[in-house]
Protein backbone atom coordinates (compact mmCIF):
# COMPACT_ATOMS: atom_id res chain seq x y z
CA UNK A 1 0.00 0.00 0.00
CA UNK A 2 1.12 3.73 -0.58
CA UNK A 3 1.46 4.91 2.81
CA UNK A 4 2.79 8.43 4.11
CA UNK A 5 3.85 8.77 7.47
CA UNK A 6 3.39 12.95 8.98
CA UNK A 7 6.46 13.77 11.15
CA UNK A 8 5.70 17.18 12.91
CA UNK A 9 8.95 19.23 13.55
CA UNK A 10 9.72 22.18 15.41
CA UNK A 11 13.38 23.20 16.79
CA UNK A 12 14.47 20.26 15.76
CA UNK A 13 17.72 19.80 14.56
CA UNK A 14 19.31 18.31 17.39
CA UNK A 15 17.33 15.66 17.29
CA UNK A 16 16.49 14.38 14.63
CA UNK A 17 18.45 10.97 13.53
CA UNK A 18 18.48 11.16 9.60
CA UNK A 19 19.86 7.87 9.20
CA UNK A 20 16.94 6.33 11.27
CA UNK A 21 14.55 8.47 9.04
CA UNK A 22 16.50 7.38 5.69
CA UNK A 23 15.73 4.04 6.42
CA UNK A 24 11.96 4.31 7.46
CA UNK A 25 11.37 5.90 3.71
CA UNK A 26 12.74 2.80 2.23
CA UNK A 27 9.00 1.12 3.34
CA UNK A 28 7.00 4.20 3.85
CA UNK A 29 6.64 8.18 2.42
CA UNK A 30 7.85 10.42 5.18
CA UNK A 31 6.20 14.01 5.07
CA UNK A 32 7.82 16.67 7.45
CA UNK A 33 6.32 19.70 8.82
CA UNK A 34 8.34 22.14 10.08
CA UNK A 35 6.48 24.15 12.38
CA UNK A 36 7.93 27.47 12.11
CA UNK A 37 11.66 26.50 13.46
CA UNK A 38 13.88 29.19 14.30
CA UNK A 39 16.89 26.71 14.75
CA UNK A 40 18.73 24.45 11.57
CA UNK A 41 15.85 22.28 11.22
CA UNK A 42 15.31 23.05 7.32
CA UNK A 43 18.78 22.29 6.48
CA UNK A 44 18.68 19.41 8.77
CA UNK A 45 15.10 18.43 6.47
CA UNK A 46 16.58 19.36 3.24
CA UNK A 47 19.73 17.27 3.41
CA UNK A 48 17.98 14.11 5.09
CA UNK A 49 15.39 14.31 1.84
CA UNK A 50 18.63 14.38 -0.76
CA UNK A 51 19.16 11.29 0.96
CA UNK A 52 16.28 9.68 0.54
CA UNK A 53 15.72 8.89 -3.17
CA UNK A 54 12.71 11.32 -3.37
CA UNK A 55 10.70 8.82 -0.36
CA UNK A 56 10.91 11.95 2.23
CA UNK A 57 10.00 15.57 1.34
CA UNK A 58 9.19 18.52 3.80
CA UNK A 59 7.02 21.33 4.02
CA UNK A 60 7.47 24.34 5.65
CA UNK A 61 4.72 25.82 7.96
CA UNK A 62 5.13 29.73 7.78
CA UNK A 63 4.69 30.68 11.54
CA UNK A 64 4.68 27.86 14.42
CA UNK A 65 1.04 26.34 14.91
CA UNK A 66 1.82 24.27 17.26
CA UNK A 67 2.10 20.24 17.08
CA UNK A 68 -1.81 19.79 16.36
CA UNK A 69 -2.18 21.84 13.21
CA UNK A 70 1.62 20.47 11.64
CA UNK A 71 0.20 17.38 11.88
CA UNK A 72 -3.45 18.12 10.33
CA UNK A 73 -1.46 20.05 7.70
CA UNK A 74 0.58 17.26 7.24
CA UNK A 75 -2.12 14.78 6.72
CA UNK A 76 -4.25 17.07 4.42
CA UNK A 77 -1.73 16.99 2.10
CA UNK A 78 -0.80 13.38 2.37
CA UNK A 79 -4.42 12.37 1.92
CA UNK A 80 -4.30 12.18 -1.72
CA UNK A 81 -3.20 9.27 -3.43
CA UNK A 82 -2.56 7.44 0.11
CA UNK A 83 -3.95 4.63 0.99
CA UNK A 84 -2.95 5.29 4.68
CA UNK A 85 -1.65 8.20 6.65
CA UNK A 86 -0.12 8.57 10.01
CA UNK A 87 1.85 10.23 12.18
CA UNK A 88 4.89 10.53 14.27
CA UNK A 89 6.85 12.17 17.19
CA UNK A 90 10.61 13.74 15.37
CA UNK A 91 12.61 12.15 17.99
CA UNK A 92 11.36 8.85 17.10
CA UNK A 93 10.16 8.14 20.82
CA UNK A 94 8.11 5.14 18.68
CA UNK A 95 11.48 3.72 16.90
CA UNK A 96 11.17 2.83 13.45
CA UNK A 97 10.71 -0.61 13.35
CA UNK A 98 7.67 -0.30 15.48
CA UNK A 99 6.21 2.44 13.20
CA UNK A 100 6.35 -0.32 10.68
CA UNK A 101 4.85 -3.26 12.77
CA UNK A 102 2.32 -0.87 13.27
CA UNK A 103 1.08 -0.27 9.78
CA UNK A 104 1.56 -3.94 9.10
CA UNK A 105 -1.06 -4.55 11.92
CA UNK A 106 -3.38 -1.79 10.44
CA UNK A 107 -3.03 -3.61 7.00
CA UNK A 108 -3.63 -7.19 8.07
CA UNK A 109 -6.26 -6.63 10.48
CA UNK A 110 -9.67 -7.05 8.51
CA UNK A 111 -12.26 -4.20 9.19
CA UNK A 112 -9.29 -2.27 11.02
CA UNK A 113 -9.01 1.72 9.85
CA UNK A 114 -7.09 2.77 12.74
CA UNK A 115 -3.79 1.39 14.50
CA UNK A 116 -2.61 3.15 17.61
CA UNK A 117 0.26 2.48 19.60
CA UNK A 118 -0.30 2.11 23.03
CA UNK A 119 2.49 2.57 25.74
CA UNK A 120 2.05 0.00 27.86
CA UNK A 121 4.34 -1.29 30.86
CA UNK A 122 4.83 -5.29 30.69
CA UNK A 123 7.28 -7.60 31.42
CA UNK A 124 9.40 -8.00 28.61
CA UNK A 125 9.17 -4.94 26.82
CA UNK A 126 11.02 -1.80 26.40
CA UNK A 127 8.31 0.53 26.94
CA UNK A 128 9.53 3.47 30.17
CA UNK A 129 8.65 6.18 31.19
CA UNK A 130 9.87 8.47 33.99
CA UNK A 131 6.96 7.72 37.17
CA UNK A 132 5.64 10.87 37.82
CA UNK A 133 5.00 11.34 33.43
CA UNK A 134 3.68 8.11 33.66
CA UNK A 135 0.94 8.84 36.31
CA UNK A 136 0.43 11.94 34.86
CA UNK A 137 -0.30 10.42 31.77
CA UNK A 138 -2.41 7.42 33.07
CA UNK A 139 -4.58 10.03 34.81
CA UNK A 140 -5.30 11.64 31.65
CA UNK A 141 -5.66 9.37 29.51
CA UNK A 142 -8.37 7.52 31.40
CA UNK A 143 -9.77 10.77 31.46
CA UNK A 144 -10.08 10.97 27.75
CA UNK A 145 -11.12 7.39 27.68
CA UNK A 146 -14.09 8.58 29.55
CA UNK A 147 -14.91 11.72 27.78
CA UNK A 148 -14.24 9.40 24.21
CA UNK A 149 -16.31 6.79 25.34
CA UNK A 150 -14.00 4.29 24.09
CA UNK A 151 -12.23 1.39 25.54
CA UNK A 152 -9.23 2.82 24.47
CA UNK A 153 -6.00 2.93 27.02
CA UNK A 154 -3.41 5.15 25.69
CA UNK A 155 -4.67 8.32 24.04
CA UNK A 156 -1.66 10.59 23.46
CA UNK A 157 1.40 7.92 22.39
CA UNK A 158 2.66 10.07 18.70
CA UNK A 159 2.36 6.90 16.75
CA UNK A 160 -0.61 6.20 15.19
CA UNK A 161 -2.01 5.04 11.58
CA UNK A 162 -5.13 6.23 9.84
CA UNK A 163 -6.80 4.34 6.43
CA UNK A 164 -7.97 6.63 3.91
CA UNK A 165 -11.73 7.23 4.14
CA UNK A 166 -14.14 9.77 4.23
CA UNK A 167 -14.68 9.81 7.96
CA UNK A 168 -10.75 10.78 8.27
CA UNK A 169 -11.13 13.12 5.87
CA UNK A 170 -14.21 14.83 7.66
CA UNK A 171 -12.12 14.61 11.02
CA UNK A 172 -9.19 16.58 10.08
CA UNK A 173 -11.24 18.90 7.95
CA UNK A 174 -10.96 21.97 10.85
CA UNK A 175 -8.39 22.99 12.88
CA UNK A 176 -8.29 21.23 16.44
CA UNK A 177 -8.41 23.43 19.20
CA UNK A 178 -5.67 21.99 21.15
CA UNK A 179 -2.05 21.85 20.19
CA UNK A 180 -1.19 18.79 22.07
CA UNK A 181 -4.28 16.80 23.32
CA UNK A 182 -5.67 16.85 19.36
CA UNK A 183 -5.04 13.27 19.22
CA UNK A 184 -8.27 13.26 21.74
CA UNK A 185 -10.36 15.50 19.52
CA UNK A 186 -9.46 13.38 16.45
CA UNK A 187 -10.28 10.20 17.86
CA UNK A 188 -13.73 12.02 19.06
CA UNK A 189 -14.50 13.19 15.73
CA UNK A 190 -14.34 9.51 14.22
CA UNK A 191 -15.83 7.84 17.42
CA UNK A 192 -18.80 11.02 17.50
CA UNK A 193 -19.46 11.50 13.69
CA UNK A 194 -20.92 14.92 12.83
CA UNK A 195 -20.10 17.60 10.16
CA UNK A 196 -21.47 15.13 7.37
CA UNK A 197 -19.70 12.07 8.77
CA UNK A 198 -21.56 8.85 10.76
CA UNK A 199 -19.55 7.92 13.80
CA UNK A 200 -17.42 4.91 13.02
CA UNK A 201 -17.59 1.88 15.08
CA UNK A 202 -15.45 1.09 17.84
CA UNK A 203 -14.68 -2.36 15.83
CA UNK A 204 -12.66 -0.37 13.52
CA UNK A 205 -9.88 0.40 15.90
CA UNK A 206 -7.40 -1.61 16.91
CA UNK A 207 -4.71 -0.58 19.87
CA UNK A 208 -1.17 -2.00 19.63
CA UNK A 209 1.04 -2.29 22.80
CA UNK A 210 4.46 -1.38 21.75
CA UNK A 211 7.12 -3.44 22.38
CA UNK A 212 9.64 -0.24 22.79
CA UNK A 213 8.88 3.29 23.16
CA UNK A 214 11.54 5.61 24.37
CA UNK A 215 10.83 9.04 26.49
CA UNK A 216 13.70 10.89 24.38
CA UNK A 217 15.31 13.76 26.28
CA UNK A 218 14.35 17.34 24.87
CA UNK A 219 10.72 17.14 25.61
CA UNK A 220 8.84 20.45 25.71
CA UNK A 221 6.60 19.05 27.81
CA UNK A 222 6.30 20.67 31.37
CA UNK A 223 3.80 20.03 34.21
CA UNK A 224 1.96 22.72 33.78
CA UNK A 225 1.30 21.57 30.62
CA UNK A 226 -0.72 18.48 32.46
CA UNK A 227 -3.66 21.60 34.16
CA UNK A 228 -3.95 22.72 30.46
CA UNK A 229 -4.41 19.46 29.45
CA UNK A 230 -7.51 18.95 31.92
CA UNK A 231 -8.78 21.91 30.76
CA UNK A 232 -8.75 21.66 27.51
CA UNK A 233 -10.26 17.95 27.64
CA UNK A 234 -13.21 19.53 29.01
CA UNK A 235 -13.12 22.34 26.19
CA UNK A 236 -12.82 18.90 23.70
CA UNK A 237 -16.06 17.58 25.14
CA UNK A 238 -18.34 20.54 24.75
CA UNK A 239 -17.39 20.92 21.22
CA UNK A 240 -17.69 17.29 20.65
CA UNK A 241 -21.38 17.43 21.94
CA UNK A 242 -22.09 20.33 19.46
CA UNK A 243 -20.70 18.94 16.44
CA UNK A 244 -22.38 15.50 17.19
CA UNK A 245 -25.45 17.28 17.57
CA UNK A 246 -24.96 19.03 14.00
CA UNK A 247 -25.59 15.94 12.47
CA UNK A 248 -23.92 13.23 11.11
N1 LIG B 1 7.12 21.51 21.59
C1 LIG B 1 6.57 21.62 20.39
N2 LIG B 1 6.61 20.55 19.60
C2 LIG B 1 6.07 20.67 18.41
C3 LIG B 1 5.47 21.89 17.98
N3 LIG B 1 5.02 21.70 16.74
C4 LIG B 1 5.34 20.45 16.40
N4 LIG B 1 5.99 19.79 17.40
C5 LIG B 1 6.46 18.38 17.38
O1 LIG B 1 5.69 17.56 18.26
C6 LIG B 1 6.40 16.38 18.58
C7 LIG B 1 6.37 16.04 20.06
O2 LIG B 1 7.22 16.90 20.77
P1 LIG B 1 8.02 16.53 22.09
O3 LIG B 1 8.64 17.80 22.54
O4 LIG B 1 8.93 15.35 21.86
O5 LIG B 1 6.88 16.16 23.13
P2 LIG B 1 6.55 14.83 23.94
O6 LIG B 1 5.19 14.45 23.43
O7 LIG B 1 6.52 15.27 25.34
O8 LIG B 1 7.59 13.81 23.70
C8 LIG B 1 7.79 16.58 18.02
O9 LIG B 1 7.87 15.92 16.77
C9 LIG B 1 7.86 18.10 17.87
O10 LIG B 1 8.83 18.52 16.97
C10 LIG B 1 5.46 23.02 18.85
O11 LIG B 1 4.95 24.10 18.55
N5 LIG B 1 6.03 22.84 20.05
MG1 LIG C 1 9.10 13.33 22.72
Amino acid sequence: VNAVLVVPCYDEAKRIRADEFVRLSRRVTVSFVDDGSKDDTPTVLEDLCARSDGRARWTRLASNSGKGEAVRQGLLGALDGADAVGFADADLATPVDELVRLLDVLERTAGAEVALGSRVRLLGNAVDRPLGRHLLGRAFATAASRVLGLRIYDTQCGAKWFRVTPALRAAIAEPFLSRWIFDVELLGRLVRGGDGAAPVPESVFVEVPLLAWRDVEGSKLRGEHFVRAAWELMQIRARLDARARRGG
